[in-house]
């Protein structure tokens, strides 16, 4: 596939930071297109947001080929695994054929969905549904089950090697590191280890130019009729 030019929809600090992340990770800021969709203001539900993305979500990727298609992706793991994999000289995937990609995938699979699925059921609870449905028990379910389960796993990786995979850098920092500060922001990964990883990655130009926006951020996101 040869790619004339991505266009990534993202708002700060959510899941299409993940993207936006590797984006710079793999090429210039001007080598690619990023439009914010006002979550807030509720862009994602407009009618030609909805046409292009039923799930009123972001991330949502744009690649348009050098033949002239626009193929459309909606899920932030699936964008990070191709998107890595396209450049290969930045080596930030292990190739198909080398043993190291089981547990490439295996991390990143773990991220974008079991991990994820826990901070979201969290976040969710917490602080976008309504008042009279919120449900505690959820999120000291999802709290207890992360932070015994989840926490040793990327603990004893992070004790031994500065990164989730090993030694070096890879596109499973930035799903990994991504669900790092979202549990932080709901009081997990708390240990010190923990801050370790966040002050090794957040040092690189990247994730620098990725996060720069972060403080459009808010907890209580406002106006969320139809969270997740
Ligand atoms: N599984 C999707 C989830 C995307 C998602 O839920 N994005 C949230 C922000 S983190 C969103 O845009 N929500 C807007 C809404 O549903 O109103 C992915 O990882 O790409």
């Amino acid at each position: 596939m040869n790619i004339e030019r991505l266009k990534l929809y993202h708002f700060p600090a959510t899941r299409s930071a993940r993207v936006k992340w590797l984006l710079h990770e793999l090429m210039e800021e001007d080598e690619f297109d990023v439009q914010t969709v006002s979550l807030y203001d509720l862009e994602q539900y407009s009618e030609s947001y909805r046409m292009k993305n039923p799930n009123h979500n972001v991330p949502m990727l744009e690649i348009t080929t050098s033949d002239g298609q626009t193929l459309t992706m909606l899920e932030s793991g699936a964008m990070v695994t191709l998107l890595a994999d396209l450049y290969p000289q930045k080596r930030l995937a292990p190739a198909i054929d080398s043993p190291l990609r089981v547990d490439y995938l295996q991390m990143l699979y773990f991220g974008c969905s079991w991990v994820d699925m826990m901070l979201w059921q969290i976040r969710v609870q917490t602080h976008l549904l309504p008042e009279d449905q919120k449900d505690q028990r959820t999120i000291d379910r999802y709290a207890d089950k992360f932070r015994n389960e989840v926490e040793p796993q990327l603990a004893d990786r992070l004790e031994q090697h500065d990164f989730i995979l090993g030694d070096e850098f890879s596109a499973a920092d930035c799903v990994m590191g991504q669900n790092v500060m979202w549990a932080r922001a709901y009081g997990l990964c708390q240990p010190e280890i923990f801050g370790r990883y966040m002050s090794i990655f957040s040092k690189r130009p990247a994730f620098i130019q990725a996060y720069a926006d972060a403080k459009q951020f808010k907890l209580e996101s406002p106006n969320r009729p139809n969270p997740g």
